[in-house]
């Protein structure tokens, strides 16, 4: 049982074994020619398989991956909701602002309470500041408060705890047809 058992393991010769490979080899030879060959009508007609109603909703498994991998980004809302800063009070930016007569600031009139902050939410589709002064020829424009360029969709902060008590003018120095007033009240 032994040493028998070699004798009937029939090992082939390495002409045998080239043989065997060639014919592997060119089988997958003619498998590619037909498959770049006939590229153009298996990629306009798919197989009746790709055509199969997925079992699975992708949307939704690729959904859930997402928020299985990234579990601290799902439980605190998207990046975006995540930069908006909170704050106690805030003055909207109405959309359509842009144009000259429409509604802009939302109020038009903001008192506040020395110390509380400002959250400036622009909602229309372009830019706009929230500047004090009465216009760009102010030279003491922006010198109280000046939120800077906020872009659509955007919004920025105003901190009031250093501006002293009193009723501020403000505009847009992208627009200085858009004015609005800010009250500090101690
Ligand atoms: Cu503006």
């Amino acid at each position: 049982m032994s040493t028998d058992d070699d004798s009937h393991i029939v090992r082939t010769t390495p002409r045998r074994l080239g043989k065997g490979i060639a014919i592997i080899v060119g089988i997958m030879i003619i498998g590619a020619v037909y498959g770049i060959m006939n590229f153009e009508h298996n990629y306009s007609i798919p197989p009746p398989s790709s055509k199969l109603k997925p079992q699975v909703d992708l949307k939704a498994l690729a959904t859930f991956e997402r928020t299985a991998a990234a579990p601290s980004a799902a439980s605190t809302g998207s990046a975006a909701e995540q930069q908006k800063p909170t704050a106690d009070v805030t003055l909207t930016i109405l959309e359509g602002a842009a144009t000259q007569g429409n509604p802009d600031y939302e109020p038009k009139e903001l008192t506040v309470k020395q110390g509380e902050s400002i959250l400036v939410d622009n909602k229309d589709a372009m830019p706009h500041t929230v500047t004090n002064g009465e216009g760009p020829s102010d030279t003491n424009s922006g010198k109280i408060f000046d939120t800077s360029i906020i872009n659509s969709g955007e919004s920025a902060v105003i901190e009031t705890a250093d501006i002293e008590p009193g009723t501020y003018n403000y505009y847009c120095t992208v627009h200085p047809y858009m004015t609005g007033t800010l009250t500090i009240e101690k």
